[in-house]
């Protein structure tokens, strides 16, 4: 073992040799140290951590997976799944995400940086021994030591850098749907949007915009001429955001196949050969991500769509997902012929079963394929986790080579820790099932601990079929996910937010419309959290220590004036909170329209009718509203309101920059400072505007701790 010392308060222990995965941007400098806060098990061929957990010891972090936002008692296991059934003993999803927070009497953070398989045992086979076991010996370990747990987050977000910042387009609302077929129908989708007065941003297309699900390539016959649709959309207010597949499909004449095998891009089998597996397009190859040059290759390929005005994109099936390969194939088939006449008993006949089951993601065949990786050949399954990563780097090394100072929308499905600065992520093929509501709640803040800001889940659910009350609970709360979207998949209920009856439409138009009107907040928000290596959705042990506030699994904290109550539960009349302190509760119907009570401390009950948004505004905190419009771009925010609810002082920074280039790493962005102090009955309020701000007009209401409302207007000069 040889330690280093990579920042104030983060070591990093290296056993053996490990494969760099570039999810770390500090060497650091070799020290003499080997005081490890855990028991370490070396054997053979792997290697286990273990450490004694206390009674109230909790954890947190491991983002994309199952289970509570305390991870304890339950078994994670990191390695890249596309699973499309997200039930609650589900070890593994999308995202390989190894950074955890041990929250106890001691407190650190651990990262194990190892790309294959990891398995988070949290209490789960022995209940007070975390055990963390990894599937080699040649690792990196990270030690983060601080004394809260936004500290130790924030030094663990500082050693993996910055996060990916999206234009600001792709905040606005989105619309997807396996598939919306041709370019028809993607045009009568927008109408529907324009005509039901809703605000949307973009839609997506699925993969049947391709021919044949071939990458890079559009079908002919359902968009005949991409560049003039993509330019007419538009200009009626929608991108289009299509998806982009891991697998080339192999065809004699298709160029990007052809050019991948003239140039040796594929990842191979044990022969040397292009490795094949079927998905989607029938038979791929997949390109090598982890190869350099490969992956160069397909981030120039972007540009075929860019080309096309194409501004955003989505990558899919980077697990990377495998249907069936011939080997697997050839067994299940095989299997099937020796049962044939057979009289099969339980166990035969569940064997027969589970041949084909067990075709899909087989680590059978993740092991049989390989990487060349600067020039050395490397098993997939020691860098299974690093794939879609790398497909999803390839996407942004692509779009600087394109436009360096273009903000472009990426977002992944598969992902490791360090992903997080070159796309965002969704939460892959979860189910209209209210269960899925409150795990999307649970995940967001765990993704936030492990870079991934730029996140959501498919709202309203992907599989199944959504009545209105699920499509519009879950509205609710998604519209404080930067990545807000609505997707489905083919066959299932229509649930586009016009899509259910007249009332629902209404309550979903005004629920979108808020999330646009809070954009200064949500964006600022985001903004800050990324320039700071902070979390955007935060637990509420982050902020407050009482008893209640550690356990808190269905209340969050938004950015740093809000905390959210969302509802989870079919026919709820409203929902228990816990209120940490002081809070001013604003049920928003409309955001035009104000009405507020102030909360004390303590649990209630509070009603929350269908129609009703609860937002919750901490103590010396300040909320920005905005204004809608049907587009980001359209929205007129000179004049802005703001609900403070005020003890005695608090101040807020309103931050604002062009949503569209990368200025704001040059200092090119625009601040309000505003304060506000109770001096006896009164207010004073203080502004301080810094850089070229198109704030024109502040409207305050200042609210007290009795519920007594001030209003103020201040006019800012220029
Ligand atoms: O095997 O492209 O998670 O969002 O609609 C399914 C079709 C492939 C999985 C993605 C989903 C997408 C679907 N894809």
């Amino acid at each position: 073992m040889v330690t280093y010392k990579v920042m104030e308060g983060i070591k990093k222990y290296r056993f053996g040799e490990p494969i760099s995965t570039d999810a770390v941007l500090f060497e650091g400098d070799k020290i003499k140290d080997e005081s490890l806060p855990f028991f370490i098990l070396q054997y053979v061929d792997t290697f286990e951590i273990k450490y004694k957990m206390d009674n109230g010891d909790q954890i947190f972090g491991l983002g994309e997976n199952q289970r509570g936002i305390n991870k304890r008692g339950g078994v994670f296991e990191s390695y890249c799944c596309d699973d499309a059934f997200h039930i609650p003993d589900k070890k593994s999803l999308y995202g390989a995400h190894n950074f955890l927070i041990v929250n106890g009497i001691n407190k650190f953070g651990v990262f194990i940086d190892y790309p294959g398989r990891v398995v988070f045992d949290v209490g789960f086979t022995h209940k007070d021994y975390l055990e963390i076991k990894i599937d080699d010996k040649d690792l990196d370990i990270y030690i983060i030591k601080g004394s809260t747990l936004r500290e130790i987050t924030n030094k663990f977000l500082q050693l993996i850098g910055k996060s990916y910042v999206p234009p600001k387009w792709a905040f606005g609302f989105q619309q997807c749907r396996w598939s919306y077929k041709d370019a028809k129908e993607v045009e009568a989708v927008a109408e529907n949007f324009i005509k039901h007065d809703i605000p949307c941003d973009s839609i997506y297309l699925d993969i049947d915009y391709m021919e044949d699900f071939k990458d890079f390539t559009i079908s002919k016959e359902r968009f005949p001429n991409l560049k003039s649709f993509a330019e007419k959309m538009k200009n009626k207010g929608f991108r289009l955001i299509p998806i982009i597949d891991a697998g080339v499909k192999i065809e004699k004449g298709y160029d990007i196949y052809e050019e991948g095998i003239d140039k040796g891009y594929f990842c191979i089998d044990k022969d040397g050969n292009p490795f094949v597996a079927a998905v989607w397009p029938g038979k791929v190859h997949f390109p090598d991500f982890l190869n350099k040059d490969a992956r160069k290759w397909f981030g120039s390929k972007y540009k075929l769509l860019t080309d096309l005005g194409i501004e955003g994109f989505w990558n899919d099936m980077n697990e990377p997902a495998i249907f069936y390969t011939d080997r697997g194939l050839k067994e299940a088939i095989n299997f099937v012929e020796d049962s044939k006449d057979q009289n099969l008993n339980i166990y035969s006949f569940f064997k027969l079963k589970d041949s084909f089951m067990e075709l899909s993601n087989n680590t059978k065949d993740y092991k049989s394929f390989y990487h060349n990786m600067d020039g050395k050949l490397i098993n997939h399954d020691k860098v299974h986790n690093l794939y879609g990563y790398n497909m999803t780097r390839a996407a942004a090394e692509g779009f600087k080579e394109i436009e360096a100072n273009k903000r472009f929308l990426i977002f992944s499905r598969a992902s490791y820790i360090g992903m997080h600065r070159y796309g965002g992520i969704w939460t892959g093929d979860n189910h209209s099932w209210w269960e899925h509501i409150l795990l999307n709640i649970k995940m967001m803040p765990s993704l936030n601990m492990c870079g991934f800001l730029y996140s959501g889940a498919d709202t309203a659910g992907f599989q199944g079929d959504a009545n209105s009350q699920l499509a519009i609970r879950w509205t609710q709360f998604s519209l404080f996910t930067p990545l807000f979207r609505n997707h489905s998949t083919m066959g299932v209920r229509k649930q586009e937010p016009y899509a259910f009856d007249i009332e629902s439409t209404q309550v979903l138009r005004n629920t979108i419309k808020l999330r646009y009107a809070l954009l200064p907040y949500i964006y600022g928000e985001y903004m800050k959290a990324a320039r700071r290596n902070d979390v955007y959705f935060a637990p509420l042990l982050f902020e407050y220590d009482d008893r209640y506030s550690k356990h808190v699994e269905n209340q969050l904290l938004v950015g740093e004036s809000l905390m959210i109550a969302p509802i989870y539960e079919e026919n709820a009349q409203g929902r228990y909170v816990w209120i940490p302190e002081e809070m001013l509760l604003w049920k928003v119907k409309s955001y035009n329209e104000r009405s507020f009570k102030v909360m004390d401390e303590g649990h209630h009950f509070i009603e929350v009718g269908i129609d009703e948004t609860p937002i919750f505004i901490r103590k010396n905190k300040m909320l920005i509203i905005g204004n809608h419009a049907n587009n980001v771009a359209d929205i007129d925010n000179s004049e802005i309101n703001i609900i403070a609810f005020i003890d005695d002082e608090a101040t807020y920074t309103y931050y604002d920059d062009d949503g569209i280039s990368y200025e704001f790493n040059n200092g090119i962005y625009w601040e309000v400072i505003i304060g506000i102090k109770k001096i006896d009955d009164d207010y004073e309020i203080n502004i301080e505007n810094k850089g070229n701000n198109l704030v024109k007009r502040i409207n305050f209401d200042i609210v007290d701790l009795y519920g007594n409302i001030t209003k103020k207007t201040v006019v800012i000069s220029e």
